[in-house]
């Protein structure tokens, strides 16, 4: 787009000097009702930014998939975000929560792709790209104050992207997606329940609108890119401490310890 009013650029700037400098911005903001075609050139700025310092693409997350995360959020349209290298937190390993805001941590299916999707791939078979499925957790943190904002603002803000940890990958062949159960728990205490049903009724939805969205944005996702399907339940405070666990029936356990 023409950043003839340097609109992109300003907020890309605000909204990364709040993620590096943990000052929430205070909202509404200038960029509560702009176009979504402007909210996602200000996230490819975002995420240009962090690039700049080194850091890789990591893969792509769907975010709003489940009613459970609309209702939190009062958010109701599909959006999707970029995950980075620097998010990756390893399974059973420590999530630094001290450079964050106000993180909070939710359960997703994720999805390892062996082929590319998006641009210039076949859309057509997007579990046929997949070359492992497992349980996993988003973290996410707004870079708004009070974890509030409008669509427009959350796409601007990478849809809160902060961090993620994958368990065990276990083939995607033959593995029933449609309903399991999904676990949260902190600290051996369960926190949410959910199922992934909740996930757009299914979560190869999910894939398949990766798939549309990444082929929309004119953006391949190349093969070992992890894609996260959207939270099954809402999202939970991560604070100093935790422990959390994300199990999905049948698919195995992540988990995380909070520093
Ligand atoms: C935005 C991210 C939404 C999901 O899984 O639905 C999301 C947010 O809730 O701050 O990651």
């Amino acid at each position: 787009m023409n950043d003839a009013t340097g609109l992109v650029e300003r907020w890309a700037q605000l909204l990364d000097d709040a993620a590096t400098g943990r000052k929430p911005v205070a909202g509404p903001t200038e960029l509560a009702d702009v176009p979504l075609a402007d909210a996602y050139a200000v996230q490819r700025a975002v995420v240009r930014r962090r690039l700049d310092r080194g850091d890789r693409i990591a893969g792509f997350k769907l975010g709003f998939t489940s009613v459970a995360k609309m209702r939190q959020m009062g958010v109701h349209d599909l959006i999707h975000g970029w995950l980075t290298e620097g998010m990756r937190v390893a399974d059973g390993g420590t999530a630094d929560t001290a450079a964050l805001l106000h993180p909070r941590i939710e359960p997703e299916v994720a999805f390892l792709l062996g082929a590319p999707l998006g641009a210039g791939a076949d859309n057509s078979d997007p579990l046929g790209a997949v070359a492992g499925v497992a349980p996993a957790v988003e973290i996410i943190d707004s870079r708004y104050a009070g974890f509030s904002f409008t669509l427009a603002e959350v796409v601007a803000d990478n849809a809160s992207s902060a961090g993620f940890a994958v368990g065990a990958w276990r083939p995607a062949a033959g593995v029933v997606l449609d309903n399991l159960g999904v676990l949260l728990e902190v600290d051996g205490r369960v926190a949410q329940t959910g199922t992934t049903a909740a996930i757009l009724g299914h979560p190869l939805r999910s894939l398949a609108a990766a798939a549309r969205l990444a082929a929309q944005a004119g953006t391949t996702l190349p093969a070992g890119s992890v894609i996260l399907a959207g939270a099954a339940t809402a999202a939970v405070p991560l604070l100093p401490g935790h422990h959390v666990r994300a199990s999905i029936e049948g698919l195995g356990a992540v988990e995380v310890t909070a520093a």
